[in-house]
């Protein structure tokens, strides 16, 4: 096995060469080996030596598969140690993704090159930990400014090369090559006293404007934060850099990671970094080639259909947009316009990046305009009929390997294949409003679906930055299938005396974004209202939205009426108890002769959160989703799920499934039984101990 660290001599300079892919983890045969090949170096004479990362990276971090591993000696923190420690200068050459452990590696060095495009950061918090190896104690002696120091830190968002050079995280930007310039800067090293280039011998003094920063800082990352609580922790470390001696600061970064490394919020964002990138891989079923995408057509330029255009023309797609008049061409562009200059605003997107991505954009209301698409999606009105008109229409006149994608969010797609002579083309492409911000993508395989048109919508989905996760057909697919049972007993809990707001804050208190009620508000009440009229619904079922078809007849249609659940402000949309709401549901409670009683936060969670897990067990026992972390980053990238319990596989995990289907055959012999179908993979997943990791893992 060719080693993973080497060195290339490059006159008097020893080159220490990274070769770990994909990105240079920092693995236990990494460390090891830096810490050889430096001792060679110096051994050897060497003037200096520079740390360089084969395949244009430096190093992306520790390897997270290590964690929760007996750690193998020497630890990170001992081989920054030892670099900080050599006798000759040691240049980092910084390029790529140098992130966590790695940036701490070139903070260890007492040189740092870089160029503009690198990616530098400290991204520990979003894996629910802190930097393990120094990082917050010799960044704020590197960067002497302790606003950049704790931004970067608990925020966990790189800089560029570029900005890590303004702000003294490196000490030169390279025009060309990095490595070699890094030599060139070592064989320019005359003065062998490192004294001050080590950062660790850097004394910071703690002042009252300091600590007035930091005192600031540590109220807007708590609300920031939302529940999560390394970014908090890191930040306190940072402080403690300005307050404590290094090694005492060392020691209690060290505590505060031990601390965290074990516990659930870190566990979850690590099974979230690993299911995020199994998810998007293409099942095991399928092999070929993603046909090549280069023209894309969008049939309907509504909201949806709008912010799909704008997703692809960012991402330098050509776009042809079709609707059934100009009119409507020109309401759903005007959308689209109107949505970039918010982006000019924002400083997000410049002018002339509008400009281009305008450039990309055809309208036309003829469907022969789509003949030379190379992929075209359909977001057009959710009903069968009208899908499968426009499919009948498209069969007509896509070219011969032209991928056939609907946005239908629930409807069957093998249904609306059969309208067509190519079902082999189609598939489902379900985007989440809106199409342009949100980034799940439920790719849905229809029967038919050829494994190359899965594996175009695959990679379409890379190209735009989507999330994707591939489901099977089935009504709702995963994610809206599975909020069914969630708003039902959400539902069910307000008829049997809790309020929506205490529903909704009992789950906001989870750590959802939003709580039921306020989101059925913010999508429109009438949406359920006519979903349910749609639906043959049985009357058990029916009864459940008593109250809430009542708001719609009464005129109360959520945000967009100004009054829902709640009323809503006309100025700021600030949400207040709506009293009509309270008579209603008061009225209804009483017609239906139920006794209320007073709801625990315990039972809200407890019946909502497992009624999503046992609908999500369903969805796996009939093979709609490969694995139950697709399931967690469907809820974590399309509905707000906090990301900091996993998703609503992972947290039902955590708690245990003997638990969750205790409670759940509790609720199936209660009252409300009728409203429990318990998932037979659960049961059985329960008697057996297990949990849906290792029912993953054993697939
Ligand atoms: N450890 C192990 N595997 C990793 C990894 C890592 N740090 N980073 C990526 N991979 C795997 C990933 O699972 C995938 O594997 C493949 O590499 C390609 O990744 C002590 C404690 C670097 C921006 O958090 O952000 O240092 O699916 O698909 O889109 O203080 O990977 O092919 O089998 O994401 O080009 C801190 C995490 C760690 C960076 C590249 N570092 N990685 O993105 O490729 S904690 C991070 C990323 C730490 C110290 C602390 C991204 C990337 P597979 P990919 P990409």
């Amino acid at each position: 096995m060719t080693k993973s660290v080497s060195t290339e001599m490059r006159g008097d300079v020893a080159v220490v060469w990274i070769d770990n892919p994909p990105v240079n983890a920092l693995s236990h045969h990494v460390r090891e080996g830096i810490v050889r090949e430096l001792k060679g170096a110096v051994d050897s004479g060497a003037k200096a030596a520079v740390i360089a990362g084969r395949g244009g990276t430096f190093i992306a971090g520790a390897d997270i598969r290590e964690f929760g591993k007996p750690l193998q000696e020497p630890g990170l923190p001992e081989v920054c140690d030892i670099i900080e420690a050599t006798t000759i200068p040691v240049v980092a050459a910084v390029e790529g993704n140098t992130l966590g452990g790695g940036l701490e590696t070139a903070l260890a060095c007492h040189y740092r090159v870089t160029n503009a495009r690198a990616k530098v950061g400290l991204p520990e918090v979003a894996l629910g930990l802190l930097p393990g190896a120094a990082g917050t104690q010799r960044l704020p002696r590197c960067l002497k400014n302790p606003v950049e120091a704790v931004t970067m830190v608990s925020s966990g968002r790189p800089i560029s090369g570029e900005k890590a050079a303004q702000i003294g995280l490196a000490d030169q930007l390279s025009k060309g090559n990095v490595v070699d310039d890094a030599v060139d800067m070592a064989n320019g090293i005359n003065d062998n006293d490192l004294t001050g280039r080590r950062l660790s011998k850097v004394e910071l003094e703690m002042t009252p404007e300091i600590a007035a920063i930091f005192d600031a800082a540590m109220v807007e990352i708590a609300k920031k934060a939302k529940g999560a609580i390394a970014p908090l922790k890191a930040a306190e470390c940072v402080r403690a850099a300005y307050e404590l001696p290094y090694a005492e600061g060392v020691k209690k970064e060290r505590a505060t990671f031990m601390e965290l490394l074990p516990g659930d919020q870190s566990r979850a964002l690590r099974h979230m970094f690993f299911a995020e990138r199994q998810a998007q891989k293409p099942p095991a079923d399928v092999s070929g080639e993603a046909r090549e995408v280069k023209k894309v057509g969008i049939l309907g330029a509504g909201t949806m259909g709008g912010g799909i255009a704008m997703t692809y023309a960012e991402a330098g797609f050509d776009v042809t947009m079709l609707e059934m008049s100009e009119e409507a061409l020109d309401r759903g562009l005007g959308v689209m316009e109107k949505n970039w200059a918010r982006g000019i605003k924002s400083g997000r997107i410049t002018e002339a990046g509008v400009a281009e991505r305008m450039a990309r954009l055809t309208r036309t209301t003829s469907y022969d305009d789509l003949a030379d698409c190379d992929l075209i999606i359909e977001a057009v009105f959710e009903t069968m009929a009208v899908k499968k008109e426009v499919f009948g229409k498209l069969d007509a006149v896509a070219k011969p390997g032209a991928v056939l994608a609907t946005n239908t969010s629930y409807l069957d797609i093998n249904e609306i294949a059969a309208q067509t002579s190519r079902p082999h083309d189609v598939l489902g492409m379900h985007y989440f409003s809106p199409a342009n911000i949100m980034p799940l993508l439920e790719i849905v395989r229809a029967d038919k679906t050829a494994d190359d048109v899965l594996l175009t919508a695959l990679a379409v989905a890379r190209k735009t930055r989507k999330t994707a996760v591939v489901a099977r057909v089935g009504h709702g697919f995963i994610g809206n299938r599975m909020l069914t049972p969630y708003l039902r007993q959400a539902n069910l809990l307000v008829l049997e005396g809790a309020s929506p707001a205490e529903v909704d804050k009992a789950l906001t208190d989870f750590g959802w974004a939003m709580g039921p009620f306020a989101v059925s508000d913010l999508a429109g009440l009438d949406i359920g209202y006519k979903s349910r009229q749609d639906q043959d619904l049985s009357q058990h079922e029916q009864r459940i939205y008593t109250a809430a078809d009542r708001l719609v007849e009464a005129g109360h249609l959520g945000q967009k009426s100004g009054s829902g659940f709640y009323k809503y402000d006309p100025q700021t949309r600030a949400r207040s108890e709506n009293p009509d709401a309270t008579s209603i549901i008061e009225e209804v409670r009483s017609e239906l002769g139920i006794n209320t009683r007073s709801i625990t936060a315990e039972e809200i969670v407890e019946r909502t959160q497992f009624a999503l897990a046992n609908e999500g067990a369903h969805v796996l026992g009939e093979g709609v989703a490969q694995r139950a972390s697709d399931i967690d980053v469907v809820y974590n990238h399309g509905y707000g799920y906090p990301r900091w319990r996993g998703g609503p596989m992972h947290y039902v995990d955590t708690v245990g499934l003997k638990t969750v289907a205790s409670k759940i055959a509790e609720w199936t012999e209660g009252a409300g039984g009728v409203h429990w179908e318990p998932s037979d993979l659960l049961m059985e997943l329960a008697d057996q101990d297990k949990s849906f990791a290792e029912w993953d893992k054993a697939k």
